[in-house]
């Protein structure tokens, strides 16, 4: 009887929404400033899922931009840099990405603007990592280690 009680009072719970309602991580997307942006590009690519983001300014024009690694409705994980323009946001081309634990950053690899995103991840126990440079509105690899072997399809 006393488990039947416990069991009503943490289904009681459940339903008014204490300790049970967490939405699942893997599909939760990480905190971005410039809501602008990720809305264009949901809009643009619905069934997305953003993984990993990181705020800069990658094309040089003061305004900062967003590198994001998504989930595709294939499941296929990619890089791209959504560029906020003064004639509203452009993407770049994208690259395959890392299917598990991927880190975006922000840096200056060569002494000079605009700033470089670096890509990590892995696959397994595959780590890969890559260097990417907006150029023209593109987005350049400039080196890669191990991205076959870390990345899907
Ligand atoms: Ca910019």
């Amino acid at each position: 009887m006393k488990r039947l009680v416990c069991l009503l009072a943490i289904g009681a719970l459940c339903a008014i929404g204490i300790g049970c309602g967490a939405p699942p991580a893997q599909d939760a997307e990480p905190e971005i400033g410039n809501v602008e942006l990720v809305e264009r590009f949901h809009r643009t690519r619905p069934n997305t899922v953003i993984v990993a983001a990181a705020e800069g300014d990658f094309d040089g024009d003061g305004t900062r931009d967003l590198g994001v690694v998504y989930r595709d409705e294939r499941d296929r994980f990619r890089t791209v840099v959504l560029l906020d323009r003064a004639s509203g946001p452009q993407f770049t081309n994208a690259h395959k990405a890392p299917v598990e634990r991927q880190v975006l950053e922000v840096k200056d690899i060569d002494g000079k603007l605009p700033y470089e995103l670096v890509v990590r991840g892995r696959k397994g126990p595959n780590i890969g990592y890559a260097i990417y440079r907006v150029e023209d509105g593109e987005l350049v690899d400039v080196f890669g280690s191990n991205m076959a072997d870390c990345c899907g399809n």
